[in-house]
């Protein structure tokens, strides 16, 4: 079972770096529909929290070199 989430990613400052996060996001196991928004500040994607947690998805955002914070 997926679960849609969205998190507010910071220090993204170009589209490179947009780049970057949704690489990272999509090198995830059972990560998809990632969408990243520099105006925003904000990742979007669907994942399967019994394979990828959130603190994988933290970690995955802060090794590309960014920030995170839950939206929720
Ligand atoms: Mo370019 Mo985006 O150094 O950080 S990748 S501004």
């Amino acid at each position: 079972e997926t679960r849609q989430k969205e998190l507010k990613v910071h220090g993204m400052t170009c589209e490179h770096c947009v780049r970057r996060v949704k690489k990272a996001l999509e090198s995830l196991p059972e990560v998809t529909d990632v969408e990243v928004s520099l105006g925003e500040s904000q990742a979007s994607f669907r994942y399967n929290p019994a394979i990828t947690t959130d603190a994988h998805i933290k970690e995955a955002i802060q090794e590309a070199g960014y920030t995170t914070e839950s939206t929720e």
